[in-house]
């Protein structure tokens, strides 16, 4: 089992679209158990495979504490979105414990397959893992919540990261 390093922004391998998964085998099972791994190290609640440099198209949820309903998602597609909400989101690729709300629609169907190669169908009724889905799949796209945030919100989180890099620079090179 192994933990993977989260990849944060700014980095550009953010932004690589994730390919789909053509073969359903052990090395990809590897994958979505050190995934759980690292989504639970790092206390999320959604994980997606470019968020540790693996730019296919597999996603782990489990909005559970006690880790009893994990949700292994690949190759999704939204077929049916309706309604709107929006939560505090946050992002385990995003420093600075930066969170910022984002409209999204309240619920949604996903078409994807397990595993185990399996298709089955997720009906997210619930808000948070409608929401939870549709900040995992804008990952495979290489897409941010904070690329939703307006020009102002966006600059000063720009300039509250850039500060604190800057401080983390000198703190490193002093050290
Ligand atoms: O994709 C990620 O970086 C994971 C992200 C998922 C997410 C959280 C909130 C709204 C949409 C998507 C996180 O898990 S960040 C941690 C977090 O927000 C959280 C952790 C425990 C309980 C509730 C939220
Ligand atoms: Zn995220």
């Amino acid at each position: 089992m192994t933990i993977y390093k989260v990849v944060e922004y700014p980095n550009p391998r953010l932004r690589i679209p994730s390919k789909p998964v053509t073969e359903f085998d052990d090395n990809l099972r590897q994958i979505v158990e050190n995934m759980f791994e690292t989504m639970y190290t790092s206390s999320g609640i959604g994980l997606a495979a470019p968020q540790v440099d693996i730019h296919k198209q597999i996603i782990v949820i489990d909005l559970t504490e006690d880790k009893s309903d994990q949700k292994v998602i690949i190759n999704p597609k939204i077929t049916f979105k309706e309604g709107s909400a929006s939560i505090d989101e946050g992002c385990l690729s995003v420093p600075l414990d930066y969170r910022a709300k984002v409209e999204r629609a309240s619920h949604i169907v996903v078409e994807c397959f397990n595993e185990k190669g399996e298709q089955y169908t997720i009906d997210a009724t619930e808000e948070l893992l409608a929401i939870c889905l549709q900040h995992e799949i804008d990952h495979l796209e290489g897409k941010l919540f904070i690329d939703y945030l307006s020009g102002l919100k966006r600059s000063m989180y720009e300039k509250k990261l850039s500060k604190y890099q800057r401080y983390k620079r000198r703190a490193e090179s002093a050290s």
